[in-house]
């Protein structure tokens, strides 16, 4: 056998190995469904609390009380998945939103969201973790999230990396200078 011949034997060997191990990634689209049919309501009267409450125990797969990276991309792709599915049905503004925010997610990485959140560093992130630029009280997520005293946006825009100035257009922060 030629040289060539034998690595583009290898070659197609080691292609439908890698093909063969390359599970398709299975989403949940529906399981996307019930989480928002169960937690928009909740989302929309109920104090903050109980909104992350809601979207925390539906990404906390395993249960353990703390999110990592492979439970946040598992849900992210269900998300996707479901958006795929539902665009077309949505509300402008709430596909304005859905989009924009899918589109940070995947130009921040979902590795470096968890890392720059993880203040002790064991790869997973609490609440506490994920909350800290944040400060809760009694109003809904929605409106709190709008309200400039209850959320640091600079420290905020400052974990998005490249995707920073845009962010930082976006919510009219200032830029740090530093
Ligand atoms: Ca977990
Ligand atoms: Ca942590």
């Amino acid at each position: 056998m030629s040289p060539l011949r034998s690595l583009s034997v290898l070659l197609a060997l080691a292609l439908s190995v890698a093909g063969a191990r390359a599970a398709p990634i299975q989403t949940d689209p529906a399981a996307v469904k019930v989480f928002l049919d169960t937690a928009g309501p909740v989302c929309q009267y109920q104090p903050a609390a109980s909104c992350i409450d809601s979207g925390w125990h539906f990404t906390d797969r395993d249960g353990d009380g703390r999110i990592d990276a492979a439970e946040l991309r598992g849900r992210y792709r269900d998300l996707v998945a479901w958006y795929g599915e539902t665009e077309s049905s949505l509300d402008a503004n709430s596909q304005a939103m859905l989009a924009l925010g899918l589109w940070m997610t995947s130009i921040v990485g979902i590795d470096d969201i968890v890392t720059s959140y993880d203040a002790d560093g064991d790869g997973k992130l609490t609440q506490a973790e994920a909350l800290a630029d944040v400060t809760l009280d009694d109003r809904p997520l929605g409106s709190l999230l709008l309200d400039p005293d209850a959320v640091d946006r600079e420290a905020f825009a400052n974990r998005l990396g490249a995707a920073a100035p845009f962010m930082k257009g976006l919510l009219g922060t200032e830029p740090s200078g530093d």
